[in-house]
Formats: structure tokens, C-alpha cells, sequence
């Protein structure tokens, strides 16, 4: 070796130390992490509505970093989803199938998402629909500040006022309810199911007025402060959850002469097996409400409206951010619990195994890591979210965590990955996505299969023909190796709001 390159090679190996050293000692990446509700692929970029949506916000965080378009959530219904994006572990091994189980008295000793950055330094904040919104999901202590949801409808009845734990009593009824006019809403008779929510309307109010907009108006003050700390700043939405209540201006966005209803073929549930069909069937009263009452045209029109009015609050957040002084140094991610079915497979609400059930808006945008506009196919799930966050802002590792890091998958969409994704509904009924297929087992391992190349529907259930057990097998091989007993239902307990604590009730004596 000359003296000249060896030279440059030690100057070179200097550098490199030197460069470790200092990003070693330079402030660990923020986290802006934005959770929408029951938000399906009706959004720019996934293209799940057929007509024309408005999601200029999403498609503009598309343009910013990377763009997940095979994203499932772990589960299809809001408790069991959420606790297992935020302990990182699934349904199956938390026995949280539900949202008539309380999350924090089954998992005591679980550290979630925001206390595993607390313990590794970071200053951790939340505000509005994170964990579950029902009473007795949003424990204090989990944050270092937490700001409670503020409701624009009857399911204040059962939540805290800001600042407090305590449930508020009343309830908050807008102003000419139910503004959909249907008469056994207004009755409270069934069906619907849950009437206190079966509703959808204009409301005359600003963006920031909504309790939603309240939520997005504190974290866009926590991002123009300074902090000492890194940041782990968590703002949820309640939209496009029901009641469909949100600003004028998103339903004129959506005429109802252009609003396209789903594609439903007619027989299509005759080649489902019995335990699909009553997943899909389950709210099928309230679907036929809907059609009976002229109202199916106006709810798809509030969904959609409901969306642009979530898409419009999480373009706040990214105006902020590119305002602030954390701009280059915050992770952003951005993610919907689950979806929901509006007519797909006879369908209507969520709790389904199905792509329109379990397929979810997934972003993140990484400084350093994530190029602009990366479109990655391959299927993840919102569990791995966690163990992402973990290697990205260099945390303790949680190996016991089911999900794995994505990041891989952020340096380059298109890495070889054989990973499937996997969702779960109630205890052993399990959906295995891969690139092409749906592999659907229940818990009386009935089965469907579904080949997206031929069938985006999932018309047309392949379980049964031989042709395809060798799909069915190579699937099944990661369908969770056991299904934890669910863990307690709610009566089991007596839930004391202003202690916050849930204790046993005791069995009855003789
Ligand atoms: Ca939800």
C-alpha cells in the first residue's frame, strides 16, 4: 500500500469514527404519530373508492416519505387493534379480542408504546383516541401528559372531560338529532344497533371547533414549543368513527348525483362458509335500515366526507411540523385501527376478515431513511409499528414483541420479504395476506382463499379446490401457533373511574 492511500484510509476511518461518535451524541429522532379511526383504503393513495376522493393531505405525506399499500391492522375492531399496535403484541397472544375486555387489568405488566419511550428517555404525549375511548382505556400514568378526546356526540356520555378520568354525565346530543332523520334512531329502537352513534350530518362548525380540531390545535401548540427532550407526540382522531358529524364543507365536496356505492355481487356470501357469513351478517339489519331509509347514498357521503375532514386535520399536524424547528428531525407515522365495509360482501361496520375490513392506510416518513414517494407492496401489519419505532429512534429491544422492524422496508420498498401479514377477529378466526392472497381460516377451521391477481373482490372463495393446497399450506404455516383464552370481560370487574382501578368481583357464595 502506498503511504499516500494509506493515509487517506486512516483520515477516512477518523471520519467515520468521528461521524458515529457525533450522531451518538445528537438529539434522537422525535415521533409524530397520528392514529385515524375506522379510516378504510377510500383514500387517494390506496384508491379503494371508485369515484373521486379528497385526500389532498394524505397524498401529499405519500409524496414524503413512504406509502404502505399492503397494511393490515392486527385486528378488525378498535380495543383489540389498538392494544396490540401499542404493546406490539397480537390478539392471539394478549387474549384482548374485544372491546368488552379492558386492555390494562389482562396486561398489567406490559410496557406500551409510550412508556417504553419514557423509559428510554423521551418525553411522551398524547392526545385523543390512542388506546380505545371507551371509560377505563386511557389509565393515567401511561404519558407524561395526556389530553382526553373531546366528543361531538352521544359517546360523551361515557367519557372524561379534559383533565380529568372521571366520566362526564349527560349527554351531548347535537342540536336536532338524529340529523339523518331516521325514525327508529330518533326512537332509539333496534335496528340500528347503536343508535347513540347511527347518525351522519353537516355540522355548522369550523374544523377547529370539533372536538377532533381541539385535539389537533393542542398538539400543533406542543410542536411550537421547544422541548428538552425527544418527543414522542401521539394525536388521534375520532373521525371518520360514527356518528358522520363534521364540517359543511366536506359533505359539498361529495354531491350526492356523483357518489359511487361499492361493487356488492349478489350470491356472493354462497361460497362462504358459515362462520364468515355471520361476521358479515352481524350488522346486516342496520345495512338494510340503510337501504329501507333511502340512506345509503347520504351515509357513503358522510364517510367520505368524514375522511377529507380527518384527511384536513392531519394536514394541520404536517403544516405544523414543516413550520417548527423539528422539521428535519421527526419521524412521522400515520395509521387507521382498522377499516370498514360499506355494503363490500353485504357488509356494513367493521369485524371482518375481509380486504375492506382488515386493508388500512399506513404512512411513515423517516428523516434519513425513507425516500420521498416510495410505494411499498409488500404486506405489514400496524403491530410491526412498534419494533420500527424501537430500531428508528434506537430503544431498548423488546424481542418478546410479535411484530419486526420495517425498517428494511423504509430503505428499500422492494427488499426480498416473505413475511405475510396476519389479522385476527375474536378468538382462532385469523386472515393471512400475502402479496397475491387471502388465506381465511376460523376457529372451526372452515376456510376461504382469495387470489387478488384475478379477484380485488374477493369474489370467489378457492379453499376448496385441491389446486390450491399448496397456497393454503405455505399460509397457514404463520397463522399464530396458539390463541390465547380471552382474557376477562368487563363484568368481571368493578371499575372505579376516579381510582382508576378495576377489581375483581367476587364469586358469588352459597
Ligand atoms: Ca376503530
Amino acid at each position: 500500500m502506498k503511504r499516500r492511500d494509506f493515509l487517506r484510509l486512516t483520515v477516512l476511518g477518523v471520519t467515520s469514527v468521528f461521524s458515529r461518535g457525533s450522531a451518538a451524541s445528537k438529539r434522537r429522532p422525535n415521533v409524530l404519530f397520528i392514529s385515524l379511526d375506522d379510516m378504510n383504503d377510500w383514500i387517494g393513495p390506496l384508491g379503494g373508492y371508485s369515484g373521486k376522493v379528497h385526500t389532498p393531505n394524505l397524498d401529499r405525506l405519500a409524496q414524503q416519505g413512504i406509502t404502505f399499500t399492503n397494511a393490515h391492522s392486527p385486528s378488525t375492531v378498535c380495543n383489540p387493534s389498538r392494544t396490540a399496535i401499542m404493546t406490539g403484541l397480537r390478539p392471539s397472544t394478549t387474549g384482548i379480542y374485544d372491546n368488552g375486555q379492558w386492555w390494562r387489568p389482562a396486561l398489567p405488566d406490559v410496557a406500551t408504546m409510550p412508556e417504553h419511550f419514557r423509559a428510554n428517555g423521551y418525553h411522551a404525549e398524547g392526545g385523543g383516541k390512542i388506546f380505545h375511548h371507551t371509560l377505563g382505556n386511557n389509565p393515567p400514568g401511561l404519558w407524561d401528559n395526556y389530553r382526553p378526546q373531546v366528543q361531538d356526540s352521544p359517546w360523551h356520555y361515557v367519557y372524561p372531560v379534559p383533565g380529568q378520568h372521571a366520566p362526564k354525565k349527560g349527554v351531548n346530543w347535537p342540536d336536532g338529532f338524529p340529523l339523518n332523520d331516521i325514525e327508529n334512531v330518533k326512537l332509539g329502537k333496534k335496528p340500528p344497533a347503536n343508535y347513540r352513534e347511527f347518525d351522519w350530518g353537516p355540522f355548522d362548525k369550523t374544523d377547529l371547533e370539533m372536538g377532533d380540531g381541539q385535539m389537533v390545535q393542542w398538539a400543533v401548540d406542543f410542536l411550537k414549543k421547544t422541548h428538552e427532550k425527544p418527543f414522542f407526540l401521539a394525536a388521534g382522531t375520532f373521525r371518520p368513527h360514527l356518528p358522520w358529524y363534521v364540517p359543511r364543507k366536506y359533505f359539498d365536496l361529495y354531491p350526492l348525483d356523483r357518489i359511487k356505492l361499492p361493487a356488492v355481487k349478489t350470491d356472493d356470501l354462497d361460497d362462504v362458509p358459515k362462520a364468515g357469513r355471520e361476521m358479515a351478517e352481524a350488522r346486516l339489519a342496520d345495512f338494510e335500515l340503510v337501504k329501507k331509509e333511502g340512506q345509503y347514498k347520504q351515509a357513503v357521503q358522510a364517510y367520505l366526507a368524514s375522511i377529507s375532514f380527518a384527511d384536513a386535520l392531519v394536514g394541520l399536524l404536517l403544516d405544523a411540523l414543516k413550520e417548527c424547528q423539528y422539521r428535519d428531525n421527526t419521524i412521522i407515522v400515520v395509521w387507521s385501527d382498522h377499516g370498514w365495509h360499506l355494503g363490500e360482501k353485504g357488509a356494513w361496520h367493521k369485524k371482518t376478515l375481509w380486504q375492506r375490513a382488515t386493508h388500512v392506510p399506513f404512512f411513515i416518513t423517516a428523516p434519513g431513511t425513507t425516500k420521498s414517494g416510495s410505494i411499498c407492496d409488500r404486506p405489514v401489519n400496524l403491530v410491526d409499528i412498534y419494533p420500527t419505532l424501537i430500531d428508528l429512534c434506537s430503544l431498548k429491544a423488546k424481542p418478546q414483541l410479535d411484530g419486526i422492524s420495517l425498517t428494511p422496508l423504509l430503505r428499500n420498498p422492494k427488499a426480498k420479504w416473505d413475511r405475510p401479514s396476519v389479522i385476527t377477529y375474536e378468538r382462532g378466526n385469523h386472515a393471512v395476506c400475502d402479496q397475491r392472497w387471502r388465506y381465511i381460516r376460523y376457529n372451526d377451521d372452515s376456510e376461504e382463499l382469495y387470489d387478488h391477481d384475478s379477484d380485488p373482490h374477493e369474489w370467489t372463495n378457492l379453499a376448496k379446490d385441491p389446486k390450491y393446497d399448496p397456497v393454503k399450506k405455505r399460509l397457514a404455516r404463520w397463522l399464530p401457533k396458539s390463541d390465547a383464552p380471552p382474557a376477562l370481560t368487563k363484568s368481571s370487574y368493578i371499575f372505579d373511574p376516579d381510582s382508576y382501578t378495576w377489581t375483581r368481583k367476587e364469586k358469588k357464595r352459597k
